[in-house]
């Protein structure tokens, strides 16, 4: 079969909720991707971060594949011996007392949603239903009717409706529009320390950190969205590192399992996560034997191959190369970490898939950005080697064309796997 018959067939029988791009992948090693036709691509999106430590990263795929020959699942009716190491490893990397155990992003959002109620409930004494949590506008946080009923994107709530009410939306990086649209009745502040899905939107300095002093003057539970911006990604374990935060609840998922399972958690402290007791919250698969034993090898790869302080570097390295570039059609590079957007003057769609034809696989958001955000584990050599490839087309861009169609194969001494 060939790219086409592979694309025909998904087309097919699949739903059509995703416009991606025509590469039909079969195998992908570190931050090597390849296709059905055997051509390669440096990976420049990570699987949306969830594949900070690389694709396929042995160790993550001997534990994966040890448990799987041991026992996968037990469900949470019984006990299992990876559970409690995970939890403690979790901690451990962390600093929070206590971990809930979820699969995708989404579910994690939806239960620590449930958690802010009912803490707004049983501590704050908010009156029954009433309860109110804030977000900010041009958030992504997930895909449940809950979620997108407080997205400010028409497309992910058009045809979805009707949604439950308690949520209350404010501008992203105005820490005075939050003050003013706390409430008594106000359980939480949901935030993405920097949001992704709009484009790599970092807020001013001294946002998040004035955020979390109005939450605490309030009583408000300041709940960081980590799934996307942590585990390194900016450069540091967590986005709100960089201003010096805790916040009461963090967000985990994507890279937590390095790319190999979905896993998430909810991580606050003891007394924020008792409000949950037997039979409030659950999952069939949440803390489930093969999920903690990937996640471990995950977190141990994140920490031993140091990619929180890998991603800060060559982030450095990239920003500065992207900005250097002299392209009419770039209108700003902004990021953090190995997470850079470009944003252009013109649509994004043909620059990727021009990047694609050169070998580097880039997603479009929003039309007119691009997203680089590369597995952290990515080499310096790599690394200019694709930023090559971005000069050759947004140069080739402001001059209307796009660059030839042949795949551009990548020298043999840089396609270093894991290392
Ligand atoms: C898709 C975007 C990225 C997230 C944050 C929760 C979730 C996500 C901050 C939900 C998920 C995804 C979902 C994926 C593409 C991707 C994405 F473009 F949609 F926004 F990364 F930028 N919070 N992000 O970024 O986690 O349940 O998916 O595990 O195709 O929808 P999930």
């Amino acid at each position: 079969m060939q790219t086409q018959d592979f694309i025909d067939l998904e087309d097919r029988y699949g739903v059509h909720n995703y416009h991606p791009l025509d590469v039909v992948v079969e195998r992908a090693s570190g931050v090597w991707i390849h296709d059905v036709e055997g051509k390669r691509y440096l990976d420049c999106l990570a699987a949306y971060s969830a594949v900070n430590q690389g694709h396929c990263h042995p160790e993550i795929l001997k534990a994966l594949t040890e448990q799987a020959g041991r026992v996968t699942l037990t469900s949470r009716a019984f006990r299992n011996e990876q559970l409690p190491l995970y939890l403690k490893e979790l901690h451990e990397l962390t600093g929070y007392e206590m971990a809930l155990c979820m699969n995708s992003g989404t579910e994690a959002v939806e239960s620590a949603i449930k958690i802010a109620r009912k803490w707004g409930y049983t501590h704050k004494g908010i009156a029954k239903d009433a309860a109110e949590i804030i977000v900010c506008a041009n958030n992504f946080h997930g895909r449940t009717i809950t979620i997108v009923g407080f997205s400010t994107e028409e497309q992910y709530r058009d045809g979805f409706g009707p949604f439950p009410a308690g949520f209350r939306i404010v501008p992203f990086g105005d820490a005075e529009a939050l003050r003013e649209a706390i409430t008594p009745n106000t359980c939480a502040f949901l935030v993405e320390p920097i949001q992704g899905e709009a484009g790599v939107l970092i807020p001013p300095d001294g946002y998040l950190h004035e955020a979390a002093a109005i939450c605490k003057q309030n009583n408000v539970l300041f709940i960081a969205d980590e799934i996307q911006s942590g585990l390194g990604r900016t450069g540091k374990l967590f986005a709100h590192m960089h201003e010096r935060i805790s916040p009461d609840m963090v967000i985990v998922g994507k890279a937590l399992a390095g790319g190999f399972y979905p896993v998430s958690a909810v991580l606050a402290s003891r007394e924020i996560l008792s409000v949950i007791g037997p039979g409030d919250h659950g999952s069939t698969f949440g803390g489930n034997p093969l999920a903690c034993a990937v996640a471990r090898a995950s977190m141990r790869v994140l920490q031993e191959e140091q990619l929180a302080e890998r991603s800060a570097d060559l982030g450095e390295l990239l920003l500065r190369k992207l900005k250097e570039f002299d392209a009419p059609c770039i209108t700003e590079v902004r990021g953090r970490g190995l997470w850079v957007a470009v944003e252009l003057n013109t649509e994004a769609r043909p620059l990727c898939e021009a990047l694609k034809d050169k070998g580097v696989l880039c997603k479009e958001t929003h039309g007119n950005i691009i997203r680089i955000a590369p597995p952290l584990i990515i080499t310096e050599e790599e690394l200019l080697w694709a930023i090559d490839r971005f000069r050759e087309v947004f140069s080739a861009a402001a001059a209307g064309t796009y660059g030839s169609a042949e795949n551009a194969k990548p020298e043999p001494e840089l396609a270093t796997a894991h290392r």
